[in-house]
């Protein structure tokens, strides 16, 4: 399944142009608070040095796409409803809101970074609200909206008939919540971290509920922090403070400037690969004086000041870093990297850093194969490997199976 990316943040921070600029689509981006109602979707890719460069081969890519020797992966984005204060109680569209949401595999912050806006995304001067509080406020709802899950109105209920946590209780936890595709394993490494796997479940205070709920929130659906709309003036100095506050990373990003970018390379009046930190204008007669100066400040203000405009660093860090993905390109021909219809690596698949070779058969090829798997063979070594070999980062692998 294609990894899902969540976007959210509050009305007019910025999630739609996001989605605009990362997949070129048209949903609608305005001042106004809730111009999105219904979720945006929206097909991104994030790059991977493509194995053909050193193999000397030029491929043919079918579920991707390969540019100068770089994969271009395509992953899903999810544009979402503002969140408002209480979302997580029903207030705003809250429940449709974290509802959308609980597809996600992670969740992209747009934090409005020249603090303009209140929290319910009205104007206000330039500077005048504090985007951490939105980073708290929010990480916050996420997790109130999984104690929720957990909770209902049930707890005491519930747990009344575990004496102390074990597999059925693990059990009941996980249907609980099935909503939010949540792996066992996610609710198991929770209860450890949390050290509430030594504590009975109907002794649980409050507040161990709620770290419970946070940390199988961190675990299960990580957020990363954008600070949008660094082209505006105060937005660096807000970053700067941001950055002293929050500790953990976050990703600097011009998503009006990433869309017109895109806009123009669409039209042919520039060269720009997504992500990288130049473009090329290729028809200056026709951009009037006011955007060729516009496009000279995206240059001078954005793109070399922050290394690109941001959007294709969130994706590379929260597929690669945090969701800790790899690439394998399956084929069936490991002396001439094709697969059956002869094209040459035609497809790439991203899975989680250690994952067995067997899982990954199950997972992203075919139950059947699976079932009938005898060997993989390492393309590049001609080497055999067992069901439970750890796939490595640009493996090439053909599957040999009984069927
Ligand atoms: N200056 C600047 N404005 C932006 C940027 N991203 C979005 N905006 C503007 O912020 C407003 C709200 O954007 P929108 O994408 O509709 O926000 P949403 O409610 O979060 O989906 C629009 O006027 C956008 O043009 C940015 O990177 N820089
Ligand atoms: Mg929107």
């Amino acid at each position: 399944m294609t990894l899902l990316l969540g976007i959210i943040g509050k009305p007019s921070s910025g999630k739609s142009t996001f989605l605009n600029a990362a997949c070129l689509t048209n949903a609608e981006m305005s001042e106004l608070p809730f111009t999105t109602i219904k979720p945006n979707k929206g097909v991104a890719s994030v790059k991977s040095k493509c194995v053909c460069k050193d193999l000397n081969l030029i491929d043919d890519p079918k579920n991707s796409f390969c540019i100068d020797g770089m994969r271009l992966i395509p992953i899903n984005l999810l544009d979402v409803a503002g969140l408002v204060p209480e979302a997580h109680k029903g207030k705003g569209l809250g429940n449709q809101f974290l509802n959308d949401l609980s597809r996600a595999d992670i969740l992209i912050h747009i934090v409005d970074a020249s603090g303009s806006l209140d929290k319910t995304g009205q104007r206000l001067t330039a500077g005048t609200h504090d985007p951490y509080e939105d980073i708290l406020f929010l990480e916050q709802e996420v997790n109130l909206w999984f104690k929720n899950i957990i909770e209902r109105e049930d707890w005491n209920k519930f747990t009344r008939s575990f004496s102390r946590i074990q597999k059925d209780f693990i059990n009941a936890l996980s249907e609980r919540l099935s909503g939010v595709r949540i792996a066992p394993y996610y609710i198991r490494l929770a209860l450890r971290e949390t050290k509430l796997e030594n504590k009975n479940p109907n002794e649980w205070l409050d507040e161990d509920l709620y770290l419970y709920s946070k940390t199988l929130r961190e675990i299960s659906k990580p957020i990363i922090v954008v600070a949008n709309k660094i082209d505006k003036e105060n937005s660096r100095e807000i970053l700067k403070i941001l950055r002293e506050k929050y500790k953990k990373k976050i990703i600097p990003c011009s998503a009006l400037a990433e869309y017109l970018l895109r806009k123009y390379e669409k039209e042919k009046i520039i060269s720009y690969i997504p992500g990288s930190k130049d473009f090329k204008i290729l028809q200056p007669d026709k951009l009037n004086p006011k955007e060729l100066e516009t496009l000279d400040k995206i240059k001078k203000k954005i793109i070399d000041q922050y290394n690109g405009t941001g959007i294709q660093k969130v994706f590379e860090y929260a597929i690669f870093e945090v969701l800790e993905q790899i690439c394998v390109f399956p084929v069936s021909d490991v002396n001439k990297y094709m697969d059956n219809n002869e094209n040459v690596l035609p497809d790439v698949f991203l899975i989680r850093k250690g994952t067995k070779l067997i899982d990954f058969v199950r997972d992203k090829i075919h139950n059947d194969l699976a079932d009938h798997f005898i060997h993989g063979i390492d393309a590049k070594t001609k080497k055999r490997l067992g069901e439970t070999y750890e796939i490595a980062h640009n493996d090439i692998i053909k599957i040999v199976s009984a069927k």
